[in-house]
C-alpha cells in the first residue's frame, strides 16, 4: 500500500513534468523535524502540505517546516469567514493521501480549490516534501514546487509582516 501511493505520486508529478525520486527513511518522516533529521537538511527546507477547511472548501497550504500557519491570514487570503484545520478523513478525501505522506500536489482533480505557498520556501535552493506515504519524501526545486502545485506565493504564517 505504502509504494503504491508513492507510484500514484510519482505517475501524477510526471504529467506535470516533475520527475519525482522518492527516499525511503525507516525511522520516519511524519513530522517536518522528522524529516529533516532524516534528510540531513534544515527544517525550513522541508515542505509541510496542510489541508485546511475554508467555508467547507479545502484549502492547501504548502508551509516550510519552521513555520506555523496563522488560520485568521489564512482566511483573509482565501476570502473565506471560518477557517479550521482539516480532519484526517477530510485530507485523505481532498488529497488522496494520508495525513504525515501527504504530497504538495499530485492530488485528484477538482478538490483542493486553493493551494497557497509560503514564501520562505523561495529563500531554500532545494526543498523536501512528502512524497505520499510518512517514510517518504523527494527533492525538488521551489520553482518546480510552485510550477506543479499551481500555488499563490502568499504568507500567511504567524510572523507574517513582521
Ligand atoms: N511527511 C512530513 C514532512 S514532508 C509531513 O507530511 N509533514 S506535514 O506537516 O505536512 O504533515 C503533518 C501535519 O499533519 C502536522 O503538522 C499536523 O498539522 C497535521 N496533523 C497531524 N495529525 C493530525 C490530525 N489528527 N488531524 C489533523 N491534522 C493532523
Amino acid at each position: 500500500m505504502g509504494s503504491s501511493a508513492v507510484e500514484r505520486l510519482t505517475a501524477r508529478a510526471a504529467a506535470l513534468g516533475v520527475v519525482v525520486t522518492a527516499t525511503e527513511f525507516p525511522e520516519g518522516t511524519r513530522t517536518a523535524s522528522d524529516a529533516a533529521a532524516a534528510v540531513g537538511c534544515p527544517v525550513g527546507a522541508i515542505v509541510k502540505s496542510l489541508v485546511f477547511v475554508a467555508d467547507g472548501r479545502p484549502v492547501l497550504a504548502l508551509t516550510a517546516g519552521a513555520n506555523r500557519v496563522d488560520e485568521a491570514r489564512l482566511a483573509d487570503a482565501v476570502g473565506a469567514q471560518d477557517v479550521r484545520r482539516a480532519t484526517a478523513d477530510e485530507v485523505r478525501a481532498a488529497t488522496g493521501f494520508a495525513i504525515g505522506g501527504t504530497p504538495p500536489f499530485g492530488h485528484p482533480a477538482g478538490h483542493v480549490t486553493d493551494v497557497l505557498l509560503d514564501p520562505a520556501l523561495l529563500e531554500q535552493p532545494q526543498v523536501w516534501a512528502a512524497a505520499g506515504t510518512p517514510t517518504t519524501v523527494f527533492p525538488l526545486t521551489p520553482e518546480a514546487l510552485v510550477a506543479a502545485s499551481g500555488a499563490r506565493v502568499v504568507d500567511v504564517t504567524e510572523d507574517a509582516g513582521r
